[in-house]
């Protein structure tokens, strides 16, 4: 910016370099020397006042933005990356943060980004799970009354004072029906899928960890039967792996479904890699079933009016076939190695 009088001009020279100088850049809007520009006017002959006065103007307009671009943003501060491990030597020193240019999503974050956007395109709303969970959510409302034997099935984790960390997204079932359930009095359906962290005290081995990823689905309508949940998944599966395959069910018993299915594929030679497995090699991939009548009841749904199917599937399964993982303890052993290769 030129200003035509020499004073203002000046003015302008000193003040640019003392607002990149100032902590607080507000302050410059108060500087002395701009104050004296104004004081000046009225000394001035009248016809001179108008363009002093404008000249004046365009100079504090000029530093107001200086001001506002100069301006902490959340887009021009540094990222503080809150997972950053710190030295735990570093006494009053502030630790270091790690650059965040060399982390980078975690594959199952990506993938299951890629599976909710295939859900997404099917019309499914998504919700997330929590990491802690109750009795109630873990087991009564999804008929498991007390004592019930397939209680023991699920070797959840517990605090002491009787919290859960849960073992399948399933918790999430009876609190997204009563979310959702004013959808089916307007004529629409529930259609949500819940993501989530879920915890097993399992014996590991390569296709089993403690610690794992479930995507629940849930779908409830007037007519709804069979046919629509194996037809959605397996449209889900063919997306994902972007080829057709051969599916089927067999049965299975889960309490909240009835009747409830053990859902396979049969693992083409694309996802066969390095298992050494032949042609009729069928792969379970996922519970699922009709919503049993008694969780749509403890929702408040009429059973005798709406039906509705649910799954849920291990994501860390699902992308271990897609990349021919050999062991899906990969995932949560935080080596880079493994990592990068996805980065
Ligand atoms: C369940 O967890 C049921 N809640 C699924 C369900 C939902 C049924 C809604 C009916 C209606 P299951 O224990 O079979 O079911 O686990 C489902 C999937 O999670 C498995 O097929 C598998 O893909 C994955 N899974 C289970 N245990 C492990 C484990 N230890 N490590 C990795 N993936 C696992």
């Amino acid at each position: 910016m030129n200003y035509e009088n020499q004073k203002v001009a000046k003015v302008a020279e000193t003040l640019r370099q003392r607002v990149s100088k100032l902590k607080n850049k507000e302050d410059i809007l108060k500087a002395i020397e701009l104050k004296a520009l104004y004081a000046e006017i009225p000394t001035l002959p009248a016809e001179q006042r108008a363009d002093f006065g404008k000249e004046i103007n365009l100079l504090k307009r000029e530093l107001q933005e200086r001001v506002d671009s100069e301006q902490p943003t959340a887009s021009n501060l540094p990222p503080i990356d809150v997972t950053a491990p710190f030295d735990a030597n570093s006494g009053d020193k502030k630790p270091e943060l790690l650059s965040s240019q060399n982390g980078s999503k975690h594959p199952l974050m990506t993938e299951m980004d890629a599976i909710l956007d295939i859900f997404y395109r099917m019309g499914f709303n998504a919700v997330e799970s929590r990491q802690i969970d109750d009795d109630y959510h873990m087991f009564e409302s999804l008929n498991f009354p007390e004592g019930h034997p397939a209680r023991d099935d699920y070797d959840t984790f517990m605090t002491k004072e009787g919290l859960i960390a849960p073992a399948h997204t399933s918790t999430m079932q009876n609190r997204v029906l009563k979310k959702y359930k004013e959808n089916l009095e307007k004529g629409e359906p529930i259609a949500v899928v819940i993501p989530g962290r879920v915890f097993r005290n399992e014996d590991l081995d390569a296709t089993h960890e403690h610690t794992f990823y479930q995507l629940e689905g849930i779908y409830v309508d007037k007519g709804i039967n069979a046919g629509h949940l194996i037809a959605t998944l397996k449209t889900f599966l063919e997306e994902y792996y972007q080829q057709e395959l051969k599916v089927k069910t067999q049965p299975f018993y889960f309490p909240f479904t009835e009747p409830s299915f053990e859902f396979a594929i049969n693992r083409p030679e694309s996802l066969r890699k390095g298992t050494g497995t032949e042609d009729d090699d069928w792969l379970e991939l996922l519970g699922c079933g009709m919503v049993h009548p008694n969780v749509l009841k403890m929702a408040g749904i009429d059973p005798s009016i709406y039906t509705g199917f649910a799954w849920g599937v291990g994501i860390d399964r699902l992308v271990l076939m897609k990349y021919g993982i050999e062991d899906i303890r990969h995932f949560e052993s935080a080596k880079l190695e493994f990592l990068r290769q996805f980065a």
